[in-house]
C-alpha cells in the first residue's frame, strides 16, 4: 500500500523487486490505497482473511502529519504486536537518520499474517527490509 504522495508509485514497486531479488517471496497482491483509515483497515483485513499472504507490508503514513494514519488504521486489527520488530527497524534506521524517530512503525499478527508499517520514501523501505532480512529475521518471522 502507498500513501498518495510523491512516493506512492516507487516504494511499493521497490518493496516488491527487493523481495524479488530476494528469493523465496511471491506478491499475491499490492493496492495504492488513499491516506483513509477505512481503507487502509479494509484492505488489510481483507488480505488478512485471505490465507494465502502470510505477510502484509504497508509503506508510508506512518509520519506526524495528520494525514499519516496507517498504524492507527493497522493496530487495531493486530491481535498480537511485535514490538522487537519494531525495535529491530528502529534501532538500524536510527544509524541511517535521525528523522527515522519520525516514523511510528506498527509490527504484529493478525492470524497467521505478519503486518509491518514502513515509511513511504524509497530509501526508508530499503533500510527497513535490509534491517529485517539481517540474520533471516524476516524469514523467521513469516514461518510460524
Ligand atoms: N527510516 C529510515 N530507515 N530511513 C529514512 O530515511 N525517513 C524518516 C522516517 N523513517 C526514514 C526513516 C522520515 S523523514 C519520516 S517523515 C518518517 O519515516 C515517516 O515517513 P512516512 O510519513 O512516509 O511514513
Ligand atoms: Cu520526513
Amino acid at each position: 500500500m502507498a500513501s498518495t504522495d510523491a512516493n506512492a508509485d516507487r516504494a511499493g514497486p521497490t518493496i516488491r523487486s527487493i523481495l524479488d531479488a530476494r528469493g523465496g517471496y511471491v506478491c499475491n497482491d499490492h493496492a495504492i490505497v488513499p491516506d483513509e483509515l477505512e481503507s487502509i483497515q479494509n484492505t488489510v483485513k481483507q488480505w488478512a482473511k485471505r490465507g494465502d499472504i502470510d505477510l502484509i507490508l504497508t509503506t508510508g503514513g506512518t509520519g506526524f502529519s495528520l494525514r499519516d494514519v496507517t498504524p492507527e488504521a493497522v493496530r487495531p486489527l493486530m491481535e498480537r504486536e511485535a514490538p522487537g520488530l519494531i525495535h529491530l527497524i528502529m534501532t538500524s534506521s536510527l544509524q541511517h537518520t535521525p528523522f527515522a524517530a519520525l516514523s511510528r512503525p506498527a509490527a504484529g499478527t493478525i492470524g497467521r499474517t505478519l503486518v509491518i508499517t514502513f515509511p513511504g520514501s524509497v530509501k526508508a523501505v530499503k533500510e527497513n527490509l535490509d534491517a529485517l532480512f539481517n540474520g533471516g529475521v524476516l524469514e523467521r518471522a513469516v514461518e510460524y
